[in-house]
């Protein structure tokens, strides 16, 4: 479905006099700040959306479909993420996930993503489900398996991603590894660890020169005992003996309770060794539910230190790390869900790029710790919503992304053109 430049023009002019008002009084409250960089930063920052998560997702004990509408293939995918960006201007790319989207024809997928103006950010690898025919099984593990033909076969698949990735311009490969054990005593820690990292040494040898690999690491699920990428420490382990080429992936949800993840954050970027996000929000576990829907003080606070320790490295924002979501919608709309994720993201990182750092270091310097929350709390107080909606218009998009795509049932469009029946690849 196409969004026309005349629907969003007549939906902007609709509430340019509000909007402007908004903006004047934000400018007046922040005139000690440039805030016409910070628009521009808004404007170049891009988040790639996941090809996993355009349809309907579900748990073990259910999945309740949306009224249809979901995309039938790659293609309406990248029409869907297509959607996105004209909307918001901030959905510039789009994250596949291997063997679920396959593209058949790379130059013709390559060509039509960038008719939608999207790149192809990181393809992800899949070891975690057994394809069907497939001589080996995953059930036991994939990198770190005790047979050497099961880390063979997904050796391969990875390698196999990164050519599928290159045809696509990509420039990155996510690993992911259910890999573990359920019980005390089915694994050694040591083996897994070894045996995993000799088969990430063969993929990283496969990497083009310009390409970076991810490692995700995840603290429980599908294994409850143990997992073989756990946590922060052994992700930077993993990526510490690759080289240079190899980063840490970090997905908001795959913590445990109560982990302070701004501080890992801050740690992994300090390290160099931060190469991405998978950005969400959860209450519990991996929930994958909307980013910024359950801790938005924490997002913010995860943005604070990106700012701060991208800017004390001299990164690019926009193009320092990489943005991505990491989602499932049980209960929403697949698109309302990703249009609301983005927005909270935009809202952390503009809120995030307002606060006073000169301030904040003195206050740190003096230990004046009330002073420290006052000053981060401000920002974080501050409705900054009318900044991200001007990077939006002078992106050529639409001031209220969501309020747009309802009125112009895009939903009830898409299953006019698609029908209801459509279970979408992913999760
Ligand atoms: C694992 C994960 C990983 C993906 C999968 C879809 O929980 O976060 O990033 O491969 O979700
Ligand atoms: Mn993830």
């Amino acid at each position: 479905m196409n969004i026309e430049k005349n629907q969003i023009q007549t939906h902007n002019d609709s509430l340019l006099t509000s909007h402007e008002h908004k903006l004047n009084h934000l400018k007046n409250e922040w005139s000690h700040i440039d805030i016409e960089k910070v628009i521009q930063k808004l404007v170049d920052f891009q988040i790639a959306i996941p090809s996993w998560a355009l349809g309907t997702g579900g748990t073990r004990f259910g999945r309740f479909a949306i009224n249809g509408g979901e995309p039938r293939n790659i293609e309406e995918k990248i029409e869907d993420v297509g959607l996105l960006h004209a909307l918001n201007a901030s959905s510039g790319a789009i994250s596949l996930h291997i063997p679920w989207d396959i593209p058949q024809n790379p130059e013709a997928i390559k060509s039509l993503a960038a008719s939608y103006g999207l790149k192809f950010d990181a393809v992800n690898s899949n070891t975690f489900q057994d394809q069907p025919g497939a001589p080996v099984s995953y059930k036991f593990g994939s990198l770190q398996h005790v047979d050497k033909a099961v880390r063979k076969q997904a050796i391969e698949h990875n390698i196999e991603v990164i050519k599928q990735g290159v045809a696509l311009g990509s420039e990155s490969l996510t690993v992911w590894l259910a890999d573990g054990s359920c019980f005390p005593g089915q694994l050694n820690f040591r083996q897994a660890f070894q045996n995993t990292l000799s088969s990430l040494e063969e993929i990283y040898a496969a990497l083009p020169a310009n390409w970076k690999i991810f490692v995700e690491y995840k603290a429980y699920e599908p294994n409850f005992y143990s997992t073989t990428v756990g946590d922060w420490g052994q992700s930077l382990l993993y990526a510490n003996k690759l080289g240079e080429k190899a980063y840490t992936l970090v997905d908001l949800g795959h913590h445990l309770p109560n982990a302070n993840i701004e501080q890992i954050v801050s740690l992994l970027l300090m390290e160099g060794k931060l190469g991405g996000f998978h950005f969400n929000d959860s209450k519990y576990g991996d929930d994958d539910l909307t980013t910024g829907s359950i801790k938005p003080y924490q997002l913010f606070l995860i943005f604070n230190e990106l700012v701060e320790g991208m800017d004390a490295k001299n990164m690019d924002h926009a193009t320092g790390l990489g943005w991505m979501i990491d989602a499932s919608h049980n209960v929403k709309d697949p698109l309302e869900d990703l249009l609301q994720s983005i927005e909270a993201i935009m809202i952390a990182y503009a809120q995030a790029l307002l606060v006073d750092r000169k301030a904040l270091t003195e206050a740190q310097q003096n230990n004046d710790v009330v002073l420290c929350q006052e000053i981060l709390q401000h920002t974080f107080r501050s409705d900054l919503r009318a900044l991200v909606a001007e990077a939006r218009l002078r992106a050529g998009a639409a001031l209220s992304p969501l309020n747009l795509y309802r009125s112009l049932a895009c939903r009830k469009t898409l299953i006019d053109q698609r029908g209801k029946g459509n279970v979408a690849t992913g999760l």
